[in-house]
């Protein structure tokens, strides 16, 4: 039985960014694919179409090269339209070949998901053992409608089954089957916090203990579980081997314990591993004796999402951060030569033009190495989107929009800015930041080294060139 695992591509625009902050190899099927691979019978393949960025009728020939039995495709909301597109093809040429798809957007809206005539199966949370479950059931030919986390189709129904417990023994979990796509197609660089080398993403952890309302919680909701540091510093041994110098952790939240982390650190630093590495971080987990440690550990950047610098504001959405703690982050950071890459958000429900303005002056005060404006967009899965949906305000037909760009204006806000005034408060919030002689000039004193040249000059060019793009569109007033 083959078994195709599919990333579709990005929507043209989130593609038109991910090009050039580079791709990373899609962690969730390469996790499946380790897990199934001992299935008796079973043969495996990979398709990342945003990696291969291969037009509908191209990747047809692959599919059709294939010849899937199975082909299990992931989707986050911002790709429904191109997994959707996937999901026709596959259909129109092998109608028999069962299509399934599993993912933070199947999850928080499965049965919409399943409204998709081509989908067969949706897995909803953690796939791993969904997964597993079902393509056995397939196989041999069985019922499998009694699985847990399982959406399907019977009688022209779509049912939901109940969702299973996280799996707890997460060092049990093999490590992801990375080379089931192409190494030489991934990479990510300087916007993405990477600075040189072969690098990949890896996780930690699984699940965020915060309760932040914008965030899309549909896999875990508040459940959050550790891998061992052992685990871990293994799976960066072999990957060492493998000739990567830096891995980039995609956790939620990497720091959530203090105990681990320096646990980490001290194995990291025992074993001597030649190996850089960056993580998301939260400004409230953070002291001295945990970034010194991380550094020692050749951590070489935090990203920290403060959203808001207006302190009300911070407590309306469920932060549960201060903005004194992102000062004392950032500062400690700069202290040991971490690079911070700080995320805002404009837009949140009740932000104004006042509140916002709070934001932008915070993020020019704590003046972290790179920053990112993003405008709120209701991620399904989150308190936001729930909100929105009770009261009927969510329109299905612009998942494409649901991105957060300042390319494009949000599909819908929720404060008392339209979503064009939101897109243009996010241009003129990059502006000022990075067109600041101050920080143009610290930027270039940092230059020591032909790679950090070169990754400044790539870094540099991304922004210039998203910035002019801007600025031929629209030049935003203060
Ligand atoms: C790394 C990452 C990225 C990377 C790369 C993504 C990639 N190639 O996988 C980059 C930086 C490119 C990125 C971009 C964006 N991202 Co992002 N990203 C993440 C992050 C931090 C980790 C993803 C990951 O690897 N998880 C680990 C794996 C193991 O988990 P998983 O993918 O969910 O897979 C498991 C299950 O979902 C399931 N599963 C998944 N697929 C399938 C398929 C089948 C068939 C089955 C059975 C099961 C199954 O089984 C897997 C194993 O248990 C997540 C947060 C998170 N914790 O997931 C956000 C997240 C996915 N991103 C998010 C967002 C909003 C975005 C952007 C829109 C941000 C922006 N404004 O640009 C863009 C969209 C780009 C696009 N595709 O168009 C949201 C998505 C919300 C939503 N409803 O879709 C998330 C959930 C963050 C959040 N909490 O809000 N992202
Ligand atoms: S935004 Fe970050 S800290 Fe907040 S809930 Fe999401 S992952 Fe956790």
């Amino acid at each position: 039985m083959k078994v195709l695992l599919a990333c579709p591509n990005d929507s043209e625009l989130a593609a038109s960014f991910s090009e050039k902050g580079g791709v990373s190899v899609p962690l969730g099927l390469s996790y499946l694919g380790a897990y199934v691979q001992d299935i008796p019978g079973i043969e495996l393949a990979g398709l990342d179409n945003n990696a291969l960025k291969l037009k509908p009728e191209q990747y047809r020939e692959v599919i059709a090269r294939e010849a899937p039995d199975i082909v299990a495709i992931s989707v986050m909301t911002a790709t429904v339209s191109t997994a959707w597109e996937m999901a026709r093809v596959v259909k129109g040429i092998h109608p028999h070949a069962i299509v399934v798809v599993g993912g933070v957007h199947c999850s928080a809206l499965p049965e919409s998901t399943l409204a998709e005539p081509s989908i067969d199966y949706g897995v909803v949370g953690e796939g791993e053992e969904a997964f597993r479950e079902l393509l056995i059931a397939l196989r041999e030919k069985k019922d499998p409608s009694g699985i847990l986390n399982l959406v399907y189709r019977r009688d022209g129904k779509i049912h939901v089954n109940p969702r299973r417990p996280p799996i707890l023994e997460i060092d049990k979990i093999p490590f992801p089957k990375r080379d089931l796509f192409d190494p030489s197609k991934y990479g990510m660089n300087v916007n993405r916090r990477a600075t040189s080398g072969k690098n990949t993403a890896m996780l930690t952890s699984r699940g965020c203990p915060y309760g932040c309302v914008f965030c899309s919680k549909s896999i875990y909701g508040r459940h959050f579980n550790q891998r061992s540091p052992k685990n871990v510093i293994e799976e960066m041994r072999l990957l060492e081997g493998e000739g990567y110098s830096e891995v980039l952790i995609v956790d939620d939240t990497f720091t959530v314990h203090k105990k681990w982390i320096l646990e980490f650190c001290a194995l990291f630093s025992e074993l001597k591993l030649n190996m850089r590495w960056n993580c998301h971080a939260r400004v409230n987990t953070l002291d001295e004796e945990t970034v010194s440690a991380m550094k020692r550990a050749h951590c070489t950047g935090m990203a920290f999402g403060i959203e808001s610098g207006n302190p009300e504001m911070l407590k309306k959405i469920d932060k549960g951060i201060t903005l004194d703690q992102a000062r004392e982050a950032v500062r400690l950071c700069r202290k040991y030569g971490i690079s911070t890459l700080c995320s805002y958000i404009f837009g949140h429900p009740g932000d104004t033009r006042q509140t916002m303005n709070d934001t932008l002056r915070v993020a020019l005060e704590l003046d972290s190495d790179y920053a990112n404006f993003c405008a709120l967009v209701p991620m399904p899965g989150s308190k936001i989107f729930e909100d929105l949906m009770k009261k009927g305000l969510i329109d299905e037909s612009h998942w494409d929009r649901y991105l957060g760009h300042a390319k494009l204006a949000p599909a819908i806000s929720v404060c008392e800015l339209t979503p064009e005034e939101l897109q243009a408060a996010q241009k003129r919030a990059f502006w000022r930041f990075y067109f600041r002689p101050r920080y143009i000039g610290r930027k270039l004193l940092c230059v020591r080294s032909p790679a950090a040249l070169f990754g400044m000059i790539r870094g540099a060019y991304l922004i210039v060139l998203f910035l002019l793009q801007s600025l031929f569109e629209k030049r935003p007033k203060d």
